[in-house]
C-alpha cells in the first residue's frame, strides 16, 4: 500500500542557506540596496504573514478566498478530475475550497504542494490527510524553481497548476515573463493553470494594505532583518529601521522598504560582509505588483495559454484567471 503522505526536501538545508548569502550579499551591496523577498518566510516570518491575512486592512487574502467559495465547483466542473499542483502552498487554507469541490464532484483527490517554509508545509500536509481521508500529497519543501523541475509523474487525467495570493506580484515583469514561460514549459497540453492576482485599485486602499495601524506588516519587513541576524551572525539593531511602504502609481507597484534611522554600518560576520548605510537611506525588501486583467490575460495567451474564464469580487479589487495551455 503506498502512503498517502511524500515530502520531500529538495536542497539540503545548507545549500539553501549558502543561496540566500549569495543573494544579500549581491543585494547589499548594490545600490539602492534590496534584500530578495521570498527571505521574508522563515517560521516567524510565515507566521506573521498569517496574521497579515487577518487584519482588516488586508482585503487580498479574504477576496480571494471569497471568490474561490463562489467559484470553486465551477472551476472543478471545467477542469474535470484533477490533480492539484500548489506553489507557496503555505498553510493550504485556500486550497481546502479547491479540495472540497473536487471532492464533492466525487473525483479522486491529488494534491502536489510546494513551499520553501518546511515546518508550514508539513504542519498543514498533517493536518489535510486527516480531514482529507483519501487525499494523497506529495509535496515537496523547496524553491518554486527547484519545484517546478521536479513534479511527480501526473496520476489523473490532468493537472491544474495553482499560485494564488498573488504571489505573482512580488516578481519583475522580466522575472515575470520568465517565470510564465517556465510554467508553459512544465505543463502539457491540456493542463490548467489558476492565477489568484491583485488588481489595481485606488492608493489609499492599497497604502492601507501595508501600513496597517497594528503594525504587524512593519514587524513582518523588520523580521527579515532578525533572519538575516540569525543566519549570518548579524547585528542589525531593529530599533534602527522603520518599515515605509508606497504605491508607485506609474509602475502599478506597492514598494516596501526598510530605512536606516541614521548613518549606521551593519556587519553580517559569517558572510564577511560590512555595510554601511546613510540617514534615512532604504533597502527594497519586496515589490507587489497589481494587475489589469484584461491585459493579464492578453500576456498569458502570448505564452501560450488559452485564456478559458476570469472571476473577481464584486469591487473588481481581485481577480482569479483560468487558462488551459
Ligand atoms: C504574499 C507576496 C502576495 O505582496 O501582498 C503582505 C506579501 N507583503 N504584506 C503581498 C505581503 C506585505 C504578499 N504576498
Amino acid at each position: 500500500r503506498q502512503s498517502r503522505l511524500n515530502l520531500k526536501h529538495l536542497t539540503a538545508p545548507k545549500d539553501i542557506h549558502h543561496d540566500f548569502g549569495i543573494d544579500v550579499v549581491e543585494g547589499l551591496n548594490k545600490f539602492p540596496k534590496s534584500i530578495p523577498s521570498k527571505y521574508f518566510y522563515d517560521q516567524l516570518g510565515s507566521e506573521l504573514f498569517e496574521r497579515i491575512c487577518d487584519l482588516d486592512e488586508y482585503y487580498p487574502t479574504r477576496t480571494e478566498t471569497a471568490i474561490l467559495q463562489s467559484y470553486a465547483a465551477e472551476i472543478a466542473a471545467i477542469t474535470g478530475e484533477c490533480e492539484l499542483i500548489e506553489l507557496g502552498s503555505g498553510s493550504s487554507t485556500k486550497t481546502r475550497i479547491l479540495l472540497d469541490a473536487y471532492r464533492d464532484r466525487g473525483d479522486r483527490l491529488r494534491y502536489v504542494p510546494i513551499d520553501i517554509s518546511g515546518s508550514i508545509l508539513s504542519n498543514s500536509a498533517i493536518a489535510l490527510l486527516s480531514d482529507y481521508p483519501t487525499l494523497a500529497i506529495d509535496g515537496f519543501v523547496g524553491t518554486y524553481e527547484l519545484g517546478l523541475q521536479h513534479l511527480p509523474q501526473p496520476h489523473l487525467p490532468t493537472r491544474l497548476l495553482c499560485f494564488l495570493g498573488s504571489t505573482l506580484g512580488n516578481f519583475s515583469p522580466d522575472e515575470c515573463d520568465v517565470f510564465c514561460d517556465r510554467l508553459a514549459g512544465v505543463l502539457q497540453a491540456g493542463e490548467y493553470l489558476l492565477l489568484g492576482i491583485d488588481l489595481q485599485k485606488s492608493k489609499s486602499v492599497l497604502e492601507a494594505a501595508y501600513n496597517d495601524r497594528l503594525g504587524v506588516t512593519a514587524a513582518f519587513n523588520l523580521n527579515l532583518l532578525r533572519h538575516l541576524n540569525y543566519k549570518f551572525e548579524g547585528d542589525f539593531d531593529l530599533t534602527r529601521f522603520e518599515h515605509a511602504a508606497f504605491y508607485n502609481q506609474e509602475q502599478h507597484q506597492i514598494e516596501m522598504y526598510l530605512r536606516s534611522l541614521g548613518r549606521q554600518r551593519v556587519n553580517l560576520r559569517s558572510l564577511d560582509l560590512s555595510i554601511d548605510l546613510e540617514p534615512n537611506e532604504t533597502m527594497l525588501t519586496e515589490i507587489s505588483r497589481k494587475f489589469n486583467l484584461k491585459h493579464l490575460a492578453r500576456d498569458l495567451e502570448s505564452k501560450g495559454f488559452r485564456h478559458i474564464r476570469s472571476w473577481t469580487d464584486p469591487n473588481h479589487w481581485y481577480g482569479l484567471v483560468l487558462c488551459q495551455i
